[in-house]
Order: C-alpha cells, then structure tokens, then sequence
C-alpha cells in the first residue's frame, strides 16, 4: 500500500494498515457482504474532498466553495439514476441503515405499522429488528422464509392484510432466492401500504442485469455501495420524482449534517464502473461462482439452506452436523477462509452461536477466481468441517488456500511495507 505519510507520521497505524492489506491478499473472503473496490474508488476517498464541509444539496448549499463538490455529488446522482432506472437519487446517506432510517422518517411517524422480513429468516436490523430503531419506534410485524428457504408471498400478503402496514420492506441480508419486486409492488398496493426495496446485497447484480430490477415497483430503493457493487463504504437512496424533496429532507437536515464528499466521490467512480460493460461480465461470474460454490458443497455432503442459489450468496446449515456456526467460522478462519456465522431459519441455537455460516462469492470473484477454484473452496469448506479436530489435515488446507490467494492475486500493484 502507498502509505508513505502515514507511515512518516504515525507507524503504528501504517503497520496496521500493511498487515490488513497482508490478510486481504493471503485469505479468501467469503462474507456475503464484503468486496475488493479499486484502486480508483480508494484514490477519490483518500482524497481532498474530504475536507470540504457541503451540507445542502449540490447548488443549493450553506458553505461556500462547493463548486467541485457539487458536481461531483452531482455526477454520482446522475449515474446512480441512470444505472438503476430511477428517478431521483440521494447520494448522501452514510450507510445502508441510516438510508433505511431516512425513508422511515421520510413516509412514517413512530408507531406506524411496518411489516419487513424477520433478521433471523434473511432480513436486516434496520427491517424492524426489536433492538433497531426501527424496531423500537415503530410497530412492526415481520415474515420470513418457508422449510424451502424460499418468500412465500401469500403469506407476506396475508401477514400484510392482517397488520395493515403503511410500508413494506423487501430485500435481505442473507437471502439466496431471486426477489420478484412485482409481487411485493401488488401487496403493497392490496393493503395502500409502500414499498422499499433495500437492495444493499444484490446491487451489483441488478446493475449487471442478473437480477431483476425494483425500478417500477418499488417507491424508494436503497442500497448501499460497498457489497456486489464494489463501490466505497456507504448507502444511497433511490425514489420516485414525487419523493424527492421529502426524502432529501430526511437525509439532511433531518438525520446527518455534512455529507462526506469524498465517499461520494467514491461512489461517482463505483457507478461509472459498475456501468461498463465489464461489470456486467462481472456480474454473471458472481452468480457462476456462487453456484460452482454451492454444488461443490453439495458434492462434498453438506447441506445448504433452500439449497442451488440463485444470487451470490447461500448459507451452509450444520445442524446435522452437529456443529455450531460460531465454531465452524473460526475454523475456517484457520484454514485461510473468511465467512460469518448466521442462523439459519428457525435456528435452534441463538444468534452468537448459530447453526450456519454465509457465504458469498463477489469479493473472490473480483479477484479472479473462476468456477474451478470456486469448487476448491467448497472442499476446503467440507474438509475443515468434517476435520475441524485435526490439526494436520487443517494445516494441509490452510496450504491450499493460500496457493490459490497466490494464483488469483489481489491488490498486486499496491507497493507494501
Ligand atoms: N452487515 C451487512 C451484512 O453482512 O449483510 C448488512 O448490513
């Protein structure tokens, strides 16, 4: 890494950069949730604009000297539109939650009625988890999966007539089925409710065409940028023309102050990339993997939830292994193989130990590996899981991850140490 002014002033934290970028580069990453973005994305946010106090919109702002600033905001709003068939976009959430908390504020006073997709069956904190604002201050009802891991929309629509929700959320964390925003668009209008599409994980495949858009059906689309559409750590918010000022005036003033116009302009080179016709190549090959990953899983024994995915991710279900998510994870963690425990539906176990373990295949695609390796990655998965005492035969795929991390570099250009 370039870290030649950090490295003058503070050592300590250029080391720790240089070992993060060593682990990056030695394991395998396989949180559904994370990516490698480019050199590109991480110059805009390493660069001046962080300096810059911008609070407003672009051409309408409280400070002076906006003038780079808001075209570059600018910029990043016209390709977001343009990338996702939207109408109006605010690039300035910080997060995928606080652009959640922004269209709740936007459409809902506390204790409306919202039905979103329960944590432990795929949703997000943000959908109405009890510990989550949107829990807390509001009166949510939420649905889940069927034995087949699979939305079983009549009982969304059901669940919908019963609670009388004035929004309905749709989208996941750990969700391996195609989402049809069509239907969730006809529920809601059953019930006058509206409908937020949070597309955090499957950005990058909506925007690679592998998976079918919100844009039509959903009155607010949120997203963040950092998952398959490998921008800068970040969210953005998407809405009908009608929506516009009132959602900007959730995002600022109602719930940040100065937006940070650097990850912004992260977020401008994220969608110009994720805008090429190489994205698109991109996005087939993380659908390709996740597949070549899963069937691998399925050969070596194991067990997936709702079993062949469709998107990018899948979740291992170990209950009949007898093993917990919590241990399992670290175990891989062992043989160079990144992954987070999760519960799986109706988990017996609680939500710090787990019968599961996500896995999603955007951050190895990105640096190359292909159907092969990804079936690699699958047996050092069922190896490290069948052996997890043996220290030995851990130690062998701890080898083998590793001669794959060297055979698909990462970041190979980044000057180190
Ligand atoms: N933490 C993210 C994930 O892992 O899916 C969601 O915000």
């Amino acid at each position: 890494m370039v870290l030649d002014y950090i490295k003058r002033v503070d050592p300590e934290v250029a080391g720790l950069i240089d070992a993060e970028l060593k682990r990056q580069q030695t394991t395998i990453e396989l949180i559904a949730s994370e990516n490698f973005t480019s050199r590109a994305v991480m110059d805009a946010c390493g660069s001046v604009l962080t300096n810059k106090y911008a609070e407003g919109k672009p051409y309408k702002r409280f400070y002076n000297g906006c003038d780079n600033i808001d075209k570059t905001e600018e910029l990043a709003q016209k390709r977001a539109k343009k990338l996702f068939n939207m109408a109006h976009a605010n690039v300035q959430p910080h997060s995928g939650a606080q652009a959640n908390m922004a269209v709740f504020m936007a459409v809902l006073k506390p204790g409306d009625n919202v039905l979103g997709m329960d944590l432990s069956n795929g949703g997000h904190l943000s959908h109405g988890s009890p510990v989550n604002f949107s829990g807390l201050y509001f009166n949510v009802k939420s649905y889940g999966v069927d034995e087949n891991g699979s939305l079983d929309y009549d009982d969304v629509l059901k669940k919908a007539k019963e609670h009388k929700p004035k929004l309905i959320i749709c989208g996941a964390s750990n969700y391996s089925k195609i989402i049809d925003f069509k239907r969730f668009r006809q529920i809601a209008d059953e019930v006058g409710a509206y409908l937020l599409a949070d597309i955090a994980h499957i950005a990058g495949l909506i925007a690679g065409g592998v998976h079918p858009s919100p844009a039509g059906f959903a009155h607010f689309v949120t997203t963040t940028t950092h998952k398959t559409l490998r921008g800068p750590r970040g969210g953005i918010i998407m809405c009908d023309e009608e929506f516009a000022q009132t959602i900007d005036k959730a995002v600022f003033p109602g719930m940040q102050g100065g937006p940070l116009e650097h990850i912004i302009a992260g977020k401008a080179v994220a969608l110009l990339e994720a805008s090429q016709p190489e994205f698109k190549v991109y996005a087939q090959n993380i659908v390709k993997n996740a597949k070549a990953l899963a069937q691998g899983l399925l050969d070596n024994g194991m067990e997936i939830v709702g079993g062949m995915t469709e998107n990018h991710l899948m979740t291992l279900d170990l209950r009949n292994t007898g093993k917990t998510g919590k241990d399992m994870a670290n175990v891989l963690e062992c043989v160079g193989i990144t992954a987070n425990k999760n519960t799986v539906p109706n988990d017996p176990r609680s939500p710090f130990v787990t019968s599961g373990i996500r896995l999603g295949a955007a951050a190895a695609t990105t640096r190359g590996f292909d159907e092969f390796a990804m079936r690699e990655v699958a047996f050092i998965i069922s190896e490290a899981i069948k052996n997890s005492e043996n220290k030995e035969v851990l130690e062998k795929l701890r080898e083998k991850s590793l001669a794959l991390c060297k055979k698909f570099p990462l970041y190979e250009t980044m000057k180190e140490g």
